[in-house]
């Protein structure tokens, strides 16, 4: 008999609870359809309510707590996820379908990011600059900014909401999270764990629910002072004109059509590594994904014959078993997404060179499978070069010159990774003061950013903000500055001096 899907409940308050309606959602493995991952509160705005205004309640006494103490919650947080490592990666395997070496490190970037925040708790500097009058100290401060709104994606189910939620807490800000619907599990994890580190009741609440009712309860909700959101440029638009009419903060993480650019000189074998490691590594599934592969004419025909060759060599399956390199896409609009643009691609005129198709063979039937997909002789303007389709679809663009694959690669809505392959150190360093992204490796694909770092884009990828590394807590900190004058009399500023 089938194992009993989990029950999972919202936590709001320091207390796990069904939804006001009681409505739930199911979520599946996309490796196997058959298979339920957990069955989850379908919230509405009523219980965003409630999670609002206990992360509004624990705001005042959290802001107090000293950031080094806060610090040590998510030190607590940083030993569990490292305890809880297998355990989560597992469950993420199972419930958004990358493989098993990946899901360990996504809780890896979550780890990480945990003891970064920790270390931050004995850092958030602030400034101290001379006044231009005597007897007078001004420094500046970082204040936290109230309660947080974290909007989180499916495919870094653990990442990409520790980025979020730990700067955010170790600011002293209170949280409201809603996780993607598809990830619903895995968010719960994350809360659990918090809660088990000893986070005070109201500091985090999670709601699981749609977009429609639950994050758009949370985008307008008065007291809701900041909004941090990952997802597609379309969401992102319609969260940052919500945002905009609040006044709130909000962080956007958006979409991209990262290239990677292969000139001639490029050590070969290396350069086909990455970029199959970029288009087919969670099965194409990461905004940082490479899926333009700008190739120099010299070695074009060499490097798309091994870089062919390796593709249909990929071990497609469920990705719990430690073989398997490429499992499913996340579900069967993403997949029926992704067929629907290797028709685009046909019609346009560009050469189906692999790929283009379900890949159901044996167990693999029962899941969202697709075949890993390259297109060549495509023009940088079609549809398939131009707009993101967030899946192992690879378009190839053959240029003559590093000139022409800098303008092949910044012709693009989007702007969040880039790749140059080449031995050349004048023409990596051009590329990098050219390339208009993000984020430029040279000789690495265009994913696998540490969390050290900043990470976000130009044009429409993002709003300019860059979660990771120091500058996430620019996003979650608002500047005080303090003058303090010890002269014991009136001193006026730019009139005394
Ligand atoms: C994403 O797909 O939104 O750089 C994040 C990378 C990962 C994070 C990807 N560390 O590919």
């Amino acid at each position: 008999m089938a194992k009993k899907p989990k029950i999972y409940k919202n936590y709001i308050n320091g207390r796990w609870v069904n939804s006001k309606s009681d409505e739930t959602f199911k979520n599946r493995n996309p490796a196997n359809w058959d298979e339920i991952i957990g069955i989850f509160p379908k919230s509405k705005k009523e219980d965003v309510e409630d999670a609002v205004s206990a992360a509004k309640e624990a705001f005042p006494k959290w802001r107090k707590v000293p950031a080094p103490k806060r610090g040590e919650i998510l030190r607590k947080v940083a030993e569990l996820l490292v305890e809880r490592k297998e355990e989560i990666a597992k469950l993420m395997t199972k419930e958004m379908g990358k493989i098993i070496k990946e899901t360990r490190g996504d809780v890896q970037e979550g780890i990480d990011t945990a003891f970064y925040a920790f270390g931050e708790g004995r850092r958030l500097f602030g400034e101290t600059t001379p006044s231009e009058l005597p007897n007078k100290v001004c420094i500046t401060t970082r204040q936290p900014i109230g309660v947080c709104g974290i909007i989180s994606p499916w495919n870094f189910p653990i990442a990409i909401p520790t980025w979020k939620i730990f700067p955010a807490l170790l600011c002293g800000n209170t949280v409201v999270f809603k996780p993607a619907t598809a990830t619903p599990a895995c968010g719960g994890k994350l809360v659990e764990i918090l809660e088990d580190a000893g986070i005070p009741k109201g500091v985090v609440n999670i709601v699981y629910g749609s977009g429609r009712e639950v994050g758009e309860a949370i985008l307008s909700h008065k007291d809701v002072r900041l909004v941090s959101f990952t997802g597609s440029s379309l969401v992102g638009r319609r969260i940052a004109e919500i945002c905009g009419k609040g006044l709130k903060r909000c962080s956007l993480e958006l979409g991209g059509k990262n290239g990677q650019i292969v000139l001639d000189d490029a050590n070969l074998y290396l350069a086909v590594d990455g970029a199959l490691w970029g288009a087919f590594g969670t099965t194409g599934q990461r905004c940082t994904a490479m899926s333009r592969l700008i190739v120099q004419k010299g070695i074009y025909s060499k490097f798309i014959d091994k870089f062919v060759e390796r593709a249909k060599s990929l071990k497609i399956g469920n990705g719990l078993n430690e073989s398997v390199e490429m499992g499913p896409l996340i579900n069967e609009s993403q997949r029926e997404t992704v067929h629907k643009y290797v028709e685009i691609g046909k019609k346009e005129g560009a050469r189906l060179l692999y790929g283009g198709k379900f890949y159901e063979k044996g167990s693999c039937k029962k899941g969202w499978f697709y075949e890993p997909t390259v297109f060549v002789d495509v023009g940088p303007n079609f549809r398939i070069a131009q707009e993101e389709i967030f899946g192992p679809v690879v378009s190839v663009i053959e240029v003559k010159d590093i000139d022409e694959a800098i303008e092949v690669i910044n012709n693009s809505f989007y702007g969040l990774s880039s790749s140059i392959y080449t031995q050349n150190v004048n023409l990596a360093f051009k590329a990098a003061e050219q390339i208009e992204a993000g984020i430029t490796y040279v000789n690495g694909p265009t994913i696998g950013a540490e969390c050290h770092l900043p990470f976000g884009g130009v044009k429409d990828t993002g709003n300019g903000h860059r979660e990771g590394g120091w500058t996430v807590y620019d996003i979650f900190t608002e500047w005080k500055t303090v003058y303090v004058d010890y002269s014991a009399k009136l001193q006026k500023a730019q009139i005394d001096t």
